[in-house]
């Protein structure tokens, strides 16, 4: 087993991927066959429950794509269900602080690096037994910064042994700093950025954010963001659907804002 988007990241390379929303095998399917490095699965907002995931994970078996999911909250149970079913990465939402940050390491990795208890059921029928003792080299443990509280927390944060990422919930820390949601050209926002960025590149860790629009997630990985997200299922539905529709009327092409958001 080989986690292709871990490894990218610890070679500082830009890693490009989709949010999964919908609970269906068949578009998780396309998209892994698009040319992304991963997906993320998300339990936090997503319209999915564990038991969809049960059963569209098996489905990128032999898949290039690395299959993250992002946990509701950051619990040892729930993070420990996900990698059992075979994520090869968790996603914590709001972490704030160094304790909570080492509550997400601790519920990742198997003694001595964590506390994570033994029952991978699919990575063992995928991976064999060999699973075990490679799990914590291959699991991938990604923090949110989307809080005020993160935000000054970072540097400490993103020196926790065994995070491997932190990745920003950009609309969330909008509320965080006091500005209006959506507005990324605030300078309070590209200042947050910049902070923590700098915090990932100190930690030799890699620095994501959730592209809001194709356009945010140039820019990140412009400024030197190695993971991030180039729209979800549904944002993906609804720019195609969009501009055929757009083209087909013979009228002009959809804009940046109609194809931005979820
Ligand atoms: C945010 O913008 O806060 C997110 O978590 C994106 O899903
Ligand atoms: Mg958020």
């Amino acid at each position: 087993m080989q986690n292709t988007s871990l490894n990218k990241w610890r070679e500082h390379q830009a890693s490009l991927g989709a949010w999964i929303n919908l609970p269906d095998l068949h578009i998780t399917e396309t998209l892994a066959r698009s040319g992304l490095d991963w997906l993320c699965f998300d339990l936090q907002h997503g319209l999915m429950d564990y038991h969809d995931l049960a059963r569209i994970l098996p489905g990128l078996n032999g898949q290039p794509v690395t299959p993250l999911v992002r946990v509701a909250a950051n619990s040892g149970d729930q993070i420990g269900k996900v990698l059992d079913v075979g994520a090869q990465g968790v996603i914590v939402p709001m972490v704030n602080n160094v304790d909570e940050a080492k509550k997400a390491v601790a519920a990742c990795f198997y003694p001595p690096k964590g506390l994570r208890s033994c029952g991978p059921m699919r990575p063992v029928m995928q991976y064999g037994f060999e699973y075990l003792a490679k799990a914590n080299d291959n699991v991938a443990c990604v923090v949110m910064i989307e809080t005020l509280e993160g935000l000054e927390n970072v540097e400490a944060i993103a020196a926790v042994e065994g995070i491997d990422g932190v990745f920003i919930g950009p609309v969330d820390l909008c509320y965080g700093l006091g500005i209006t949601p959506g507005d990324f050209g605030h300078a309070k926002f590209q200042d947050a950025l910049m902070t923590i960025i700098h915090a990932c590149k100190t930690n030799n860790i890699a620095a994501g954010m959730f592209g809001y629009s194709p356009e945010l997630a140039k820019q990140a990985i412009d400024s030197g963001f190695t993971f991030v997200s180039a729209g979800t299922d549904i944002s993906f539905f609804r720019a195609g659907m969009a501009q055929s529709i757009a083209t087909a009327k013979g009228e002009a092409p959809v804009t940046a804002t109609a194809k931005a958001g979820y």
